[in-house]
């Protein structure tokens, strides 16, 4: 055989073995969710024809002609039956896209479909795309916000780092086919982790939002912010009120942001989201949740103390180290809540829980009462209250 055709045969094996394993569940878990033990999806899920030139006359070596990088922090949802994430699929030319992955089952077997979406060229100076949240509204379209990003145009001359973040806007009704909105405007000057509420709200679109003064500090911005517009075409927030303030000491002491599309439960919005904190190593990402009332989605009615997902073992390494992000969630018919999370702005995996476990969790983990000798207080209550089941 040809190095070509060697080359070709061994590469497609080790695709498919891959998008053919079967993950295990972590056991026993900490009784809030399930973890997996290997990633749902990588950069090696990546089909093959997405990355090398198939043709022996100009691949003769069979070489990747456009490798990937890094697939993760994908929005998630099911339509029609079927388990699908939007990806963030970054190339190695560390420029970033979208691509539609499916799963029969939600946790095992991912593959990416059809082709990267291709979105329309609204704004030329647009250099990167990221982080799409899908919500599948009331209104009857499914629409995905994303971070569109671009060099900051009042840079210094020779500054190459300065960027503005603003929140893109698609919709599509099949999944397939995509329309472009104009970007969202806000008061906040920057905006990234912008999410929009599934059903209205005073007969307005509610979106959540997080404005920063700068691309990577929100600075004033205060946290996570909720706010109205009339409507999706021209998205326009007058007015962005806090909903989960960034707070000293706490996981979100330096920022926060929304994360998935927030799930209707009995008893309130169920939120997914991250909080950052800095490190000597630097910034440390985690998720965490909270309820927000089901008649004012803005306004938080549980918030247990501490993380609910923090990166373990492997998911501590990558390209952005010691970063959990979440942007998509699916919630089944019988109440199983499938988290879909990336790590290390690496690869995605999944945390398999329930309605019922995240309410309890939510609701029975005690807040964070911002002290060390607060957090001891509830530890020994714990403790001595166990002390009749030893
Ligand atoms: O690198 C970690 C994450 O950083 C950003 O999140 P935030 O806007 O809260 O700082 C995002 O760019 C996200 O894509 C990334 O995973």
């Amino acid at each position: 055989m040809s190095v070509f055709e060697d080359r070709k045969k061994a590469v497609y094996k080790a695709y498919n073995d891959l998008i053919s394993k079967k993950l295990k569940k972590v056991e026993p878990s900490n009784g809030v969710y399930y973890r997996y033990d290997a990633p749902i999806l990588t950069e090696d899920h990546v089909p093959v024809h997405w990355r090398y030139d198939l043709n022996p006359k100009t691949n003769p070596l069979f070489q990747e002609r456009l490798g990937i990088n890094a697939a993760f922090n994908a929005g998630a949802i099911k339509f029609k039956g079927e388990y699908m994430m939007v990806v963030r699929v970054e190339g190695d030319d560390r420029k970033s896209f979208f691509a539609t992955a499916k799963s029969p089952d939600g946790i095992n077997h991912w593959e990416f479909v059809g082709e990267p979406l291709l979105l329309e060229d609204v704004d030329s100076m647009e250099t990167n795309v990221y982080d799409m949240r899908l919500t599948a509204h009331e209104d009857g379209y499914i629409y995905g916000i994303f971070c569109a990003e671009s060099h900051d145009p009042d840079a210094p001359e020779g500054d190459t780092s300065r960027a503005v973040a603003a929140a893109g806007i698609v919709r599509t009704k099949d999944m397939e086919n995509w329309e472009r909105l104009p970007n969202l405007k806000t008061p906040g000057p920057q905006q990234r982790n912008v999410l929009l509420h599934p059903e209205f709200y005073k007969g307005q679109y509610l979106l959540y939002t997080r404005p920063q003064d700068g691309f990577i500090s929100t600075g004033s911005g205060g946290g996570v912010c909720w706010g109205l517009s009339d409507s999706m075409d021209n998205a326009h927030i007058k007015e962005e009120n806090l909903m989960d303030p960034k707070v000293y000491h706490t996981i979100k002491e330096v920022k926060n942001g929304g994360g998935a599309v927030p799930i209707k439960t009995k008893e309130g919005w169920l939120h997914i989201m991250h909080g950052v904190r800095n490190t000597a190593a630097g910034l440390r990402y985690v998720i965490y949740a909270v309820l927000s009332d089901l008649n004012e989605p803005g306004k938080v009615i549980a918030s247990p103390g501490g993380h609910f997902i923090a990166p373990k073992g492997i998911e501590r390494i990558g390209d952005v180290s010691n970063v959990v992000f979440c942007n998509g969630a699916i919630l089944d018919d019988d109440g199983r809540l499938l988290i879909y999370y990336a790590s290390s702005d690496t690869r995605m995996h999944v945390a398999e829980t329930s309605i019922e476990q995240m309410l309890d969790y939510v609701k029975n983990t005690p807040k964070d009462r911002l002290r060390s000798r607060t957090s001891v207080e509830d530890r020994i209550s714990l403790i001595r209250n166990n002390k009749e089941f030893l």
